[in-house]
């Protein structure tokens, strides 16, 4: 019989050798003719499957309010002053995507991995507060620098209400809030934020579905696929500053001397 040479890469989730491409089986025809979206295709090729729609539309709502969160973020801030560096496009993209990590952006993951320890070992979010607080680990997920407790961050009630309508169970969420709760009881900066609200909402998305096998909900948690959501949403904004540094012919960037704090 036929003996097949051993291959350098190993993939499962597309395939482009037929008349079309295929994403985790799916052609490219079905994906238009369906109507699909950018939530069905990060479905496929992200988790191998088609998700359910309010699972797809939960997807795009988070890649649209974390496309851009003003120019003085991070993220943006990195991308403006490299595009006025007269860099290109993706040396600008990329400069702002470096800065997505634990404090900004890129919480997400932990938010989830934390919450899910914390709720799927019935500690009570004092005991999981406490906990963090005595291991020196600010909780992933909670924090803002500009939100407080009297002005929330629209982007979590947006997201909050779209999961208490649709989704089967938001327990995961509703255990955020109540360890929210209890931070803001010692700060009023502590609420929960866009990463912890995506990362507790997809704790649920991933148990309430029914399209996940328990193995797989702790191989997507730990492995940390939700980052990733952040990483591309944000590339959307990112791109956007860096035209518009260029349309507005911005030059280069020099931070002013009054604002640096010279010391020995
Ligand atoms: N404290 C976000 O800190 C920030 C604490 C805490 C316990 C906490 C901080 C944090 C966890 C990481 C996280 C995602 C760095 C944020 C995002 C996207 C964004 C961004 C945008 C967008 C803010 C003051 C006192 C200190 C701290 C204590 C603070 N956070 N304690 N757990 N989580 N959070 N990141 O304001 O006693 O005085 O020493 O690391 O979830 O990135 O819009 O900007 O869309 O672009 O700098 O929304 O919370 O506060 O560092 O001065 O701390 O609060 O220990 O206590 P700040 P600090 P003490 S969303």
């Amino acid at each position: 019989g036929k003996v097949r040479a051993p291959t350098h890469i190993i993939s499962t989730i597309s395939d482009d050798r037929g008349e079309e491409p295929c994403y985790a089986g799916v052609a490219m025809s079905s994906i238009v003719e369906r109507g699909y979206g950018v939530g069905d295709v990060i479905s496929l090729l992200w988790f191998k499957r088609s998700l359910p729609r309010y699972c797809t539309h939960f997807i795009e709502i988070c890649i649209m309010l974390c496309a851009d969160h003003g120019p003085c973020v991070s993220g943006a801030h990195n991308t403006i002053v490299t595009a006025r560096a007269g860099k290109d496009l993706v040396s600008s993209l990329v400069s702002g995507l470096l800065t997505i990590g634990p404090r900004f952006g890129g919480a997400i993951d932990d938010a989830a991995r934390y919450f899910k320890d914390a709720y799927d070992r019935g500690l009570t979010p004092y005991e999981f507060v406490e906990d963090m607080k005595k291991k020196g680990i600010r909780v992933p997920g909670i924090g803002h620098r500009i939100k407080r407790g009297d002005n929330r961050d629209k982007r979590v009630e947006l997201l909050q209400r779209f999961a208490r309508t649709h989704f089967p169970s938001v327990k995961y969420m509703e255990y955020a809030v109540q360890v929210e709760t209890y931070t803001l009881s010692k700060a009023n900066n502590l609420v929960l934020n866009v990463d912890g609200a995506i990362g507790s909402l997809f704790l649920d998305l991933l148990a309430g579905s029914g399209m996940f096998s328990k193995q797989e909900i702790d191989e997507i948690v730990e492995i940390g696929y939700l980052n990733g959501l952040f990483v591309l949403a944000r590339s959307i904004g990112l791109i956007g500053h860096t035209f518009d540094q260029k349309r507005l012919k911005q030059p280069l960037y020099r931070h002013p001397w009054e604002d640096v704090l010279y010391t020995k």
